[in-house]
């Protein structure tokens, strides 16, 4: 199997990391997208969106002529689809998405080539992707209806990597390889140990989608555990960040970290998909969700407990002289990225509610989202904590890692969603 052009379906956070580095491996790569905007900043060798080190790949991927942006598909030998699945009304998947990738490559689909489906997916997600495929092209044969005798080879190949170290984990992760066939998964391995150093493990298509659903869902059980122990620790009198760090001494014991719940586009989503198939199984799944789902309304009352607090503490203060000052939006540290962010719904909440000041510290976004733009952006973390009253910490940036416990924060109420400021 020799791949001359790979074209991939999806520039986000995935699809232009994964096109960026194939052609990095001097492929001829031709990345789509619907987002204009997108299309015409990867061509000018620049990136949209924030990942450490895509810029210069990106940009010598471009310039040596490897990589293309377009909006509409053009013939290639493989196919990767990675456009969001999220989910609609009561946590059903959304697979509107692939159902328009598909229908947009299937025209220029022909014989030999190879559909891999890297968006996370319910389980049968794959055999609808080929499906639709097929419908569109009655003249090409698919796994479904030919086997190993099919023109077009397809598989589901999810992704894995962790933001913020895109490129690393690209590269070396282990690669789930879900073939319809064992032909469909060959011509995968085939194509992903063009980059992958990690090992490319092959099964089939639905245990691969159910694979990485199983991950997310494993991360967020255990998120859920450290963001209970939080509220179990504050009524106990308890810092909970000892507690772990205590606990974690244990061999065999190895907490993860609370938060002010869970975010992103993945672990907040995929575990739904999960619960959508199989609702009266998955008991434990659906309640590790609620767990973390509910963590920003907790974080929510606390602001609201310090206000009273410190009203109580400084008489000569009235409510709408309060200033509150929030550290972070996104949905966790050293990213841009704010999709599903409980530091943005808490931020969005404390402004509808909140009659004084509220101000943002946010150092990797340039403008305030639209939701907020109506409140002030501080640069400065020194001048946001001398401005303030209360500060909510919601994203452990390494700024304010770095920075914050520079700060005065004597006669300041402190709700310290990360930890970053007990561990002084
Ligand atoms: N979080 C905590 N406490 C922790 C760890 C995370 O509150 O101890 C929060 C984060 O702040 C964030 C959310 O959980 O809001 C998710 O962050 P994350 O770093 O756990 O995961 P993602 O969403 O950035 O990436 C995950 C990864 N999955 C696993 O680690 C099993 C990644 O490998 C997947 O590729 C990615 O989902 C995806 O695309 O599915």
């Amino acid at each position: 199997m020799h791949y001359q052009t790979i074209s991939v379906v999806g520039l986000g956070y995935i699809g232009l990391p994964t096109a960026a580095v194939f052609a990095s491996r001097k492929k001829k790569v031709i990345g789509v997208d619907v987002n204009q905007l997108a299309v015409e900043t990867i061509n000018r060798g620049e990136i949209h969106i924030v990942e450490p080190d895509l810029d210069k790949v990106v940009q010598a991927a471009v310039k040596g002529g490897y990589l293309r942006a377009s909006i509409t598909p053009e013939p290639a030998d493989a196919f990767l689809i990675a456009v969001p699945t999220p989910f609609k009304g009561d946590h059903e998947p959304d697979l509107s998405y692939i159902e328009s990738a598909s229908k947009a490559i299937a025209p220029v689909l022909k014989k030999g080539d190879l559909v891999i489906l890297e968006s996370t997916s319910p389980v049968g997600a794959t055999e609808q992707m080929a499906a639709w495929l097929a419908e569109a092209r009655p003249d090409l044969t698919f796994p479904q209806t030919y086997g190993e005798a099919s023109d077009i080879r397809v598989a589901h190949c999810p992704e894995r990597v962790l933001p913020g170290h895109v490129l690393r984990e690209l590269v070396e992760n282990d690669r789930v390889i879900g073939g319809m066939t064992s032909k469909c998964s060959d011509a995968a391995v085939a194509l992903y140990k063009i980059f992958v150093e990690g090992d490319c493990v092959i099964t089939n298509a639905r245990t691969a989608e159910m694979c990485k659903l199983t991950e997310n869902s494993f991360r967020d059980v255990n998120i859920a555990f450290a963001n209970e122990l939080s509220i179990i620790c504050d009524k106990l009198g308890i810092n909970v960040w000892e507690l772990v760090a205590l606990a974690n001494r244990h061999p065999r014991v190895n907490i993860l970290q609370p938060g002010p719940g869970v975010g992103g586009h993945c672990i907040a989503v995929d575990p739904w998909f999960i619960v959508n198939k199989t609702p009266d199984a998955a008991k434990l799944i659906r309640t590790a969700r609620k767990v973390n789902d509910y963590k920003p309304n907790w974080i929510l009352e606390k602001v609201k407990l310090s206000i009273d607090e410190f009203l109580h503490d400084n008489p000569d203060k009235k409510l709408n002289n309060v200033v509150i000052a929030c550290f972070g939006l996104t949905f966790k540290a050293n990213i841009d990225d704010t999709r599903e962010s409980p530091a943005l719904a808490i931020t969005k909440k404390i402004s509808d509610f909140h009659q004084g000041h509220l101000i943002v510290v946010e150092p990797n976004i340039a403008d305030l989202p639209i939701s907020l733009s109506h409140l002030v952006k501080y640069k400065d973390i020194e001048d946001a904590v001398k401005a303030a009253d209360i500060i909510v910490v919601l994203v452990d940036h390494q700024e304010f890692k770095e920075n914050l416990k520079e700060s005065d924060l004597s006669r300041k109420k402190i709700i310290d969603t990360r930890g970053i400021l007990e561990n002084l």
